[in-house]
């Protein structure tokens, strides 16, 4: 049994997939009797956690660093959590993995590497045709940075595959590095 917690934090453009993956990357780590599970919602973090706060860096930054903290105390007790913020500043994910290593847990980045053309045809809310229209600014992606990251333990890119084959690709990963 995994005897160390671990962080398992995605990172992409919205609509690039990561929050599907990671929450069905949840369920099915419950169903497979995983107990300790963790999933930390976007939504709920910016209603909750991060409430009031906005899309500038500074609060990105404040936004991404508050979830690796509650990652990093949940690993801390050997607990398992996935969460998956745009995170698009290689410092503040950075951050997040030094909380989790000095939480003495592992940390396992997953860059969701759909590319923004693809991401922007799907357009599930409607707020890259915004960003276009100029009705919408600071859009990651269209006039706001997303650093592609150097650091990724796994890349994968959504465009040719479905939700089902995306969560195994991760899975597999956790299997062959003996996290599950
Ligand atoms: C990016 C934005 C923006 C801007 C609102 N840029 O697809 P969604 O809608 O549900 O996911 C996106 C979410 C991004 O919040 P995060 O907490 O993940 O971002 S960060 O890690 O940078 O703090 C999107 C919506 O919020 N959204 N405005 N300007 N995404």
């Amino acid at each position: 049994r995994r005897h160390r917690g671990l962080v398992v934090f995605f990172t992409g453009f919205s609509g690039s997939g990561k929050s599907t993956i990671a929450r069905g990357l949840a369920d099915s780590l419950r169903e497979s009797g995983e107990r300790t599970i963790t999933f930390l919602d976007g939504d709920v973090v910016r209603r909750e956690l991060s409430a009031g706060l906005g899309f500038s860096r500074a609060d990105r930054d404040r936004n991404v660093r508050r979830i690796g903290w509650v990652a990093a105390e949940v690993a801390r007790h050997r607990g398992m959590s996935i969460a998956c913020p745009i995170a698009p500043y290689a410092d503040a994910r950075a951050a997040v993995r030094a909380m989790a290593t000095e939480a003495g847990a592992g940390f396992v980045l997953v860059h969701v590497a759909t590319p923004l053309e693809v991401c922007e045809r799907r357009d599930r809310k409607g707020l890259y045709a915004r960003a276009r229209a100029g009705q919408l600014r600071g859009m990651t992606g269209i006039d706001d940075p997303y650093e592609v990251p150097a650091d990724a333990e796994l890349t994968l890119d959504t465009t040719d595959m479905t939700v089902v084959e995306a969560i195994d690709v991760v899975l597999a990963y956790l299997v062959e590095s003996g996290w599950v």
